[in-house]
């Protein structure tokens, strides 16, 4: 058998044959990984010397499952198999011990589940992610963890796919023993094969152990009314909860084969498809294809936020979070006030929500100084900017922090309209600033976007990515453009929303068919929350800066009207004190009824494909020209953006990747369709989706 010795080790120490899964970062289980443990296997039978066989991991993992990017393709199939290498350990005629440390996942646990013994070191994590990438656990972990650790305590792993930390299964029937020091996993592994080894055989198999539970029926129905409740568009939780009643009703081997059926099928569905993009895409976006992953980086260990309004607590909450003290800088100390109530009030909340303990909120309120001096900002290593938007504002704050910061500070602006370029030019520095666009909520929206001005120096983007994993955002990277990749794609999203009010539609009608489709919130009811003078002052900002660019004006009559949405009782919807549901509004309906008279358009019953299609698809279409441009590096980035900061649907995976299960082919003969109608000039096919369609590819591939 051929055999990759590079991506398996194989040593025999006094008896014992030790087998290492040497394939980085992870230890995934690939072809030649694979391969190479059941040739250490057969080999170790055929020493008579070796009495026990430990099977561990090299590097930073066990091993972290199934190679992710071998699905779908012949090696995910060829032999041999995981199912083939898990069956070749378990068969083992000398028994095999799994030594695990760091990470234990996927596939990975599911290889020891089939040794005979398992060791664990304290603090391996320890889970079956796979419904996390729309799968099932496919090599057995659906049948050997309810009969290692129970029914309640599997299915609970199985179908959350959230890790546990090995010392917490230490009782759980799973570990034979948990090595307190990780550093002695290794010696301890041995000496238990050497006494496994001295032993008669046969040695124990977790598929020969029985499913205990008084109630197995009763609890399978109440993991299925609760994942009924929260996996509504995911097929997989669901399948995982059928592959496990498999095989406590009818025995392991029938409960493998069903498990392998649906393993088959999940594997294939477009949600397992677009979970594995955002998994992948998520890493990806972390790489900026011009600054290698080993570019030094700068030491950021104290933090200014300028400005204390909503956006600048948010985003100070973010590095106080993570345990790293922040200056707040205001020009008011009433503003200053302000904003720390605000801040003290949403930890509050989480105190009472039982998410975060008293004193962890005064230790975090104990990180925050606030000040009225832009002296205090000498000492910072970053400072970010959350002032008004607006560019003689931002040039007063940049300009006095050239003055104070000190040599070699990042200088961040929150920006998300303005040139970072311009931005940039206020300073003798312009190396070192660069935007960091944060998402409201700032404490909890996931995506940052990194504004990358032409002279932003490499180690200050390779800084400013590495600190946003330390604060839990999702980084990706946008070039400068008016709205940079998020608004820019979705002004043409709110555009097309627009015409179709003008052209027959009501705003309840757009949002349910797009919140149908699976968006969290439709454009009108998000506008709403926003509020709808924002977009009101940047279509004032377009039509003198782009006189050529057509918007339809029903927005623009309805903040006439003072409907600015939530925050004055009413906008696209009316809505009544201390309740957030939207109320579809005959005042807004006549209004925009009126309109489309006034305009002279006869209005037609618009269907709910196109709505999603014209809103889906000018996303599309602008992230094409976004991709062309260079202003996204990659279409992933693009979907990230949109998984991350616009609630688009995870199932589908975000607009990128969406158009590409439609088809490139139909989305440009969709847009061509839309673009010889009425406000056709909006769609002016991006070159790039006609070049790919052309091909036969896709954004991806
Ligand atoms: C499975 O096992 C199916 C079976 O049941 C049945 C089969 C028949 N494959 O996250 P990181 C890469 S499904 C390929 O930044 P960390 C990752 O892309 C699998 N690649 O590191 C990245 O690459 P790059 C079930 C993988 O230390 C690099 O490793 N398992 C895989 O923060 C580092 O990743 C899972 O779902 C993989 N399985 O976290 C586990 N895993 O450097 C998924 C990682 O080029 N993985 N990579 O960007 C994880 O949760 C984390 O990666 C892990 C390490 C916790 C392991």
């Amino acid at each position: 058998m051929a055999v990759n010795d590079a991506a398996v080790g194989y040593t025999t120490h006094d008896g014992v044959a030790v087998i290492t899964l040497n394939n980085p970062p992870v230890n995934g289980l690939g072809l030649s990984t694979r391969a190479g443990i059941v040739a250490g296997l057969e080999r170790a039978q055929n020493d008579a010397a070796v009495k026990a066989i430990v099977l561990t991991g090299a590097g930073k993992a066990f091993s972290g499952g199934a190679d992710i990017t071998e699905f779908n393709t012949p090696k995910a199939t060829q032999e041999p198999t995981l199912a083939t290498v898990i069956k070749a350990v378990e068969d083992s005629a000398k028994p095999v011990v799994a030594a695990i440390h760091s990470v234990a996942m996927g596939g990975g646990l599911e290889l020891a589940l089939g040794a005979h013994y398992r060791l664990a070191a304290a603090g391996a994590q320890i889970a079956l992610p796979e419904v996390k990438l729309g799968i099932l656990p496919g090599a057995g972990g659906t049948q050997r963890l309810p009969r290692a650790i129970g029914l309640e305590a599997s299915l609970n792993m199985i179908v959350s796919g959230a890790p546990v930390l090995s010392e917490k299964l230490a009782d759980s029937g799973l570990f034979d023993e948990v090595v307190a020091n990780p550093a002695e996993l290794a010696e301890a592994a041995l000496a238990f094969a050497r006494k496994a080894g001295a032993k008669e055989g046969p040695h124990p198999k977790v598929r020969e152990r029985k499913i205990e539970h008084p109630n197995a029926a009763g609890f399978i129905q109440f993991a299925r009314n609760s994942v009924a409740a929260i996996a509504k568009n995911f097929p997989a939780p669901h399948k995982c909860i059928d592959a496990v009643e498999a095989g406590v009703q009818n025995g392991f081997d029938k409960g493998l084969a069903f498990e392998r059926e649906c393993f088959v099928a999940l594997v294939q569905t477009p949600e397992s498809r677009a979970l594995r993009h955002a998994f992948f895409g998520e890493r990806a976006a972390s790489k900026i294809p011009d600054v290698p992953s080993d570019t030094p980086v700068r030491e950021i260990n104290q933090v200014g936020v300028v400005g204390a309004g909503t956006m600048g607590g948010g985003i100070a909450m973010n590095f106080i979070n993570a345990g790293m003290p922040v200056t707040l800088l205001e020009t008011k100390q009433e503003a200053l006030d302000r904003g720390l109530a605000t801040i003290r009030k949403n930890y509050e909340a989480s105190v009472r929500k039982g998410k975060l303990k008293p004193e962890v909120m005064e230790q975090r309120m104990a990180l925050l100084k606030p000040t009225l001096s832009y002296d205090d900002l000498r000492q910072a290593d970053l400072i970010v900017e959350a002032v008004f938007e607006e560019l003689g504002v931002k040039e007063q704050v940049f300009r006095r922090l050239d003055e104070v910061a000190k040599p070699g500070a990042i200088l961040a602006s929150n920006t998300s309209t303005l040139d970072v370029d311009k931005i940039a030019a206020f300073t003798k520095r312009p190396q070192d600033v660069v935007g960091m666009h944060f998402f409201s909520p700032a404490n909890v929206m996931k995506l940052l976007e990194v504004v990358r001005g032409r002279q932003t120096a490499k180690d200050v983007l390779a800084t400013v990515m590495k600190l946003a994993k330390k604060i839990k955002k999702t980084a990706v990277v946008s070039g400068v453009c008016d709205g940079f990749i998020g608004n820019r794609m979705v002004e043409q999203y709110v555009r097309q929303a627009l015409f179709m009010l003008e052209e027959g539609a009501l705003p309840a009608q757009v949002d349910r068919a797009i919140e149908k489709f699976g968006f969290a919130m439709g454009p009108f009811r998000m506008s709403d929350l926003a509020g709808n003078d924002i977009g009101w002052a940047i279509r004032k900002r377009r039509y003198v800066e782009r006189p050529d660019m057509h918007y339809s004006k029903i927005a623009d009559r309805l903040c006439e009207l003072g409907r600015f949405g939530q925050k004055t009782g009413g906008g696209w919807y009316d809505y009544k004190a201390g309740d957030r549901t939207a109320y579809p509004s005959s005042v807004v309906d006549d209004m925009i009824r009126a309109y489309s008279k006034e305009a002279h358009v006869e209005r037609r019953k618009i269907s709910d494909e196109e709505i999603v299609e014209r809103l889906v698809f000018a996303l599309v279409n602008e992230g094409a020209k976004i991709l062309e441009e260079g202003i996204a590096s990659k279409a992933s980035d693009i979907d990230m953006v949109y998984l991350t900061g616009y609630g688009f649907p995870l199932y589908r995976g975000g607009p990128m990747l969406y158009a590409d299960t439609v088809g490139l082919y139909n989305v440009e003969r969709a847009i061509r369709r839309y673009a010889a109608r009425p406000n056709g000039d909006a769609w002016k096919l991006a070159p790039g989706i006609a070049k790919l369609a052309g091909e036969g590819r896709g954004f991806n591939g």
